[in-house]
């Protein structure tokens, strides 16, 4: 794909950034302080994040910086292969990344549904090493943040919802290993009659609007706990980030990424259905076509597409040859692509190439011919349920799953 726009992106980025270390390598030689002391003051001072509780860097080129968390652009994927590289995997946490001693943590399960343990101050305990130790399982997944889109339900639809404004950079993929839930609820004496698992993280308690509502946590029906599930350690082959849950997280393919908790300390497997804020005040739809007290607590994601490029940003015509982008559906594989570089009056079949994980995307082009000036790019994928993605998204008060056909705007030049 040479003489792809983005691939001169990719090449402008790693100058730039190349440009940065030369710079600071520079200061350093011309700085005072002999080179071979190794003091922290003859390193240039790192840059101030722009998200504080956020570990790992954060560079201008690769993320948007969205309150506590961080959204990938989609230029940065660009280039890349199948999985996002954990360098732009977005990052979204209610309060910040913990610093958690994987020599002392303890995985604990307890509950009336178990049979070893239903007391809590008596829990099934798995250490880091007993948990790596277990037979391990890796699949390809995205975790996409329900909000992911939410933006566009005001800048596309003219509605006002309320959360983080996301663009689409809110999802990632990557492949996780670790061990199946199934095997832990197993080994920790499951009972029959279970019905739910409530995972819940080690961050910070979260407080929204002064009341706190306690550690992130979220109950998981018992039949997807045991289905797909995964307790992983690993993402893409090194040990999961603090960022993104270390020492272990969910991965509950398919399903909103709340579900996916992070720094998991415990889970509580109960005989009785269990709740908690996060599946009764958010991640359900609230709005005039809802109960009062919302929909159902939402489970699968749905169709999505984006192009690999800016979001209303500027490329060059002699790059701009091919499109390029990735689709991806809670509901199974995408099967078919459709993308319109003319705000909609035409459309064509994008070419779908290279893997298509079931729970992951499936990356696609389509030859482009823009004259210069300012387009509308679109995307429609269709998923192996026949779902399709709309012209318009529901409206609900908190935004999620926008699923609409997103109308890109890109200026040619
Ligand atoms: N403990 C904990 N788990 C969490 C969260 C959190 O703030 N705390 N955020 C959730 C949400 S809303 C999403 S979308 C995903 C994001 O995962 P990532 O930050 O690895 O991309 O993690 C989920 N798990
Ligand atoms: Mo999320």
């Amino acid at each position: 794909m040479n003489g792809h726009p983005t691939d001169a992106t990719v090449h402008e980025l790693s100058r730039r950034r190349l440009l940065r270390l030369t710079a600071g390598a520079g200061a350093a030689a011309l700085g005072a302080r002999p080179l071979l002391a190794g003091t922290a003051a003859a390193d240039p001072a790192p840059a101030p994040s722009p998200v504080p509780g956020i570990v790992k860097p954060l560079p201008p080129e690769l993320f948007i910086p969205q309150g506590t968390n961080a959204e990938m652009r989609w230029e940065a994927m660009a280039g890349q292969g199948y999985y996002t590289p954990i360098d732009r995997f977005f990052v979204r946490n209610h309060t910040a990344t913990p610093t958690i001693d994987a020599r002392t943590w303890r995985l604990k399960l307890w509950g009336d549904g178990l049979r070893r343990s239903p007391a809590e101050d008596a829990p099934v305990e798995f250490s880091y090493a007993a948990l790596r130790a277990l037979p391990s399982h890796t699949i390809a997944a995205s975790i996409e943040c329900t909000g992911n889109g939410r933006s566009l339900y005001t800048t596309q639809q003219g509605q006002t919802v309320s959360g983080t404004a996301w663009k689409l950079g809110a999802v990632g993929v990557a492949r996780w290993r670790g061990v199946r839930l199934s095997t832990l609820l197993e080994r920790a004496g499951l009972l029959k009659d279970a019905v739910d698992v409530m995972p819940r993280g080690l961050d910070a308690e979260w407080v929204d609007k002064g009341r706190n509502l306690g550690h992130v946590r979220r109950p998981l029906p018992i039949a997807k706990a045991l289905d797909d599930v995964l307790v992983a350690y690993e993402m893409n082959g090194r040990p999961l980030p603090p960022d993104h849950g270390f020492p272990a997280r969910l991965v509950v393919p398919s399903w909103v990424g709340i579900a996916s908790i992070k720094w998991l300390g415990d889970i509580q497997v109960s005989r009785e259905p269990l709740s908690s804020p996060w599946n009764t005040s958010y991640y359900r739809f609230f709005g005039p076509d809802y109960p009062p007290e919302g929909s159902a607590p939402l489970t699968r994601m749905n169709v999505k597409s984006a192009f690999e490029l800016p979001w209303d940003g500027t490329v060059q015509a002699r790059d701009a040859r091919v499109l390029h982008g990735r689709s991806w559906s809670g509901g199974g594989r995408v099967r078919r692509v459709d993308v319109s570089a003319d705000g909609g009056a035409t459309w064509r079949r994008a070419r779908l190439h290279g893997p298509a994980a079931e729970h992951g995307w499936v990356r696609w082009a389509a030859p482009w011919h823009p004259a210069a000036g300012r387009h509308e790019l679109l995307a429609r994928a269709t998923d192996a349920t026949g779902a399709v993605q709309p012209d318009a998204a529901p409206y609900n008060t908190l935004g999620y799953l926008f699923g609409a056909v997103a109308r890109h705007p890109i200026t040619v030049q």
